[in-house]
């Protein structure tokens, strides 16, 4: 079988980023937004809710959660998730679970961590390369724009790293 792709398109980085970015105000959790396409459609999007709900509420799992409930089915077979950081290992799970065969992520876990978080340094291709899977992965898609999205919630005082 050949392997999907989808040219990443930046409106799709741009709605995760939009996400991301109401944590800025919020603080429900970190800045960490996902959003999930079908046929160049959203079908869903989510930011990290992590500090309001519990810690697997990561962007990425709560917008798997929304596009299953929209779609009515475990199978998002044929989605592509956009992700304004790299998958932590739990959602690149999920993701596998799930079916979605494409990530497209702006940041990348080192990013993170440097601003506190306690993330686990396994990158999306090393997981790949031990899960012997095929997901198609697009890295550093709109960098500069997700980076900032890190710089400003790191900047805000009162922020809340896990
Ligand atoms: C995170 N990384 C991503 N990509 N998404 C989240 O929701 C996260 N929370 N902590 N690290
Ligand atoms: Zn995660």
């Amino acid at each position: 079988m050949s392997k999907i792709f989808h040219e990443p398109n930046e409106k799709f980085m741009e709605i995760a980023i939009k996400w991301g970015r109401k944590n800025i105000k919020k603080m429900d959790g970190g800045p960490f937004g996902a959003c999930i396409i079908k046929n160049n459609k959203v079908i869903a999007a989510s930011k990290n809710n992590v500090l309001k709900s519990n810690a697997t509420a990561h962007a990425e799992v709560l917008a798997i959660q929304k596009a299953s409930k929209k779609l009515n089915t475990y199978s998002l077979k044929d989605c592509i998730i956009y992700s304004t950081t790299e998958p932590c290992p739990m959602c690149f799970s999920a993701i596998h679970w799930a079916g979605i065969e494409q990530i497209v992520f702006g940041t990348n876990i080192n990013d993170v961590a440097k601003i506190g978080f306690n993330e686990m340094m396994i990158s999306n291709k090393k997981l790949r390369s031990l899960a012997k899977i095929n997901t198609t992965i697009t890295k550093g898609f709109l960098y500069s724009k997700c980076k900032k999205l890190l710089d400003d919630w790191n900047a805000v005082s009162n922020h809340c790293v896990y």
